[in-house]
């Protein structure tokens, strides 16, 4: 195990600013409706309890897609009594199951403050509306941390809320939400996935050795982590290229995973062999031929399927076509310690990553590799493949 430094630093973003005040914004209400607070008015105890909100969302990571990871806490006497999160597509909402925490542990949700992650809703989804549970349990105040752009909420369920006389106050660590539900807001707002790329390269910075037979280079803890970041997308694609060179699968194979993502190949000049793995073991592929136009239009195409996070794991060419058009938003960049032979280069260094508007937010060790991840979202609290 080599003992190698782990440090990360961001720049301080106006961004958070920008999300403080965001449901003002986009509803055009009076601020003095909405209890917004500045982020230094929250009590220790308050940030605690939606910290714990906030980590008790993340057991639902890589299962709840084109829903938002939400965890929401039950206080009462400034003690938590009750947790929920949105575990899987098609379960509980986070306030439901919070509720749901309290009476099966013979706490009365009467009279609690609940710190949920994101705003209430307040329809008939896959599941009734939360504003309606949480009236019902008796709830008294509710804090959320980021209100939910969703058309079919969008400041509705705070409105609903303070409408029945329950006192709602927004903000609290509303970036750090922002940040663990990013697919779900790019999304809203640009229906179109978030783009993150994958690649790793040799200590000389090649993605591949032409001396020897395509095979992987990293390690197996590295795979591991490569798996567990598939599981959090929604679709992975790759160029023509990748397919004839190392024919991958391209699955989530490593850790338990519910839905396999969409495959998506990028190959306008038809070269793939029809018997590529991808084409025949049965699950989805889609095989962009001469019907590829653009990534742009292949993007809108994506989001319009609800893909809200898209992995690019392709060589340095398709890479580059993302980076050009500017339209990557996160880079796991993969140093291993081997040397290649016979290198083909990645032409990817830090200068072109910032010129793209990416900011290096942390390094850390990925089995026998090193991580750079890079990012364009407020990366302040951005903790990277977590
Ligand atoms: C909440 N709590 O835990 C979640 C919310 O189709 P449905 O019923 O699953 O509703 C999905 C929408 O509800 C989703 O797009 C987002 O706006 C909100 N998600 N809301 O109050 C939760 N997951
Ligand atoms: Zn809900």
């Amino acid at each position: 195990m080599h003992n190698r430094p782990v440090y990360c630093w961001s720049r301080a973003s106006v961004h958070a600013f920008q999300v403080e005040t965001s449901i003002g914004k986009a509803r055009g209400l009076e601020l003095g409706r909405i209890g917004l607070c500045m982020a230094n008015a929250w009590t220790a105890d308050e940030q605690q309890f939606m910290q714990r909100a906030l980590d008790v969302a993340e057991r639902g990571r890589g299962k709840v897609s084109p829903n938002p990871l939400v965890g929401c806490v039950l206080v009462k006497n400034s003690e938590i009594i009750a947790e929920g999160w949105h575990d899987h597509l098609g379960g509980l909402h986070a306030e439901q199951m919070a509720i749901h925490d309290a009476e099966s542990n013979g706490h009365s949700p009467n009279g609690a403050v609940a710190y949920v992650t994101l705003e209430p809703c307040n329809h008939f989804g896959r599941t009734p509306p939360c504003t309606e549970a949480l009236m019902w349990a008796g709830v008294k105040e509710v804090v959320v941390a980021h209100y939910d752009p969703n058309p079919t909420v969008r400041g509705k369920g705070i409105q609903v809320l303070q409408d029945a006389g329950i006192e709602v106050r927004q903000g609290l660590l509303e970036s750090k939400a922002s940040i663990q539900m990013s697919p779900f807001l790019h999304w809203c707002e640009h229906r179109r996935p978030q783009v993150t790329v994958k690649m790793a390269v040799d200590a000389n910075g090649s993605v591949d050795d032409r001396h020897i037979e395509a095979q992987r280079f990293t390690s197996e803890a590295c795979l591991d982590r490569v798996h567990m970041l598939r599981n959090e997308c929604d679709a992975i694609l790759v160029g023509a290229e990748t397919v004839i060179r190392d024919d991958p699968l391209l699955t989530v194979r490593r850790v338990p995973c519910e839905r396999q993502p969409l495959r998506v190949v990028l190959d306008p000049n038809n070269r793939t062999p029809p018997t590529a793995k991808m084409f025949v073991d049965g699950l989805e592929t889609l095989h962009m031929k001469e019907d590829f136009s653009s990534l742009s239009a292949l993007l809108n195409l994506l989001g319009d399927r609800e893909i809200q996070r898209l992995m690019v794991e392709g060589g340095p060419k398709t890479v580059s076509s993302f980076l050009d058009q500017g339209l990557v938003d996160e880079f796991y960049f993969i140093q291993s310690p081997v040397v290649h032979t016979e290198p083909v280069a990645s032409g990817i260094d830090a200068k072109r990553l910032t010129a793209v508007g990416l900011t290096l937010v942390s390094t850390e060790e990925w089995g026998d590799e090193v991580l750079h991840f890079w990012s364009r979202l407020n990366t302040s609290t951005h903790n990277a493949g977590s």
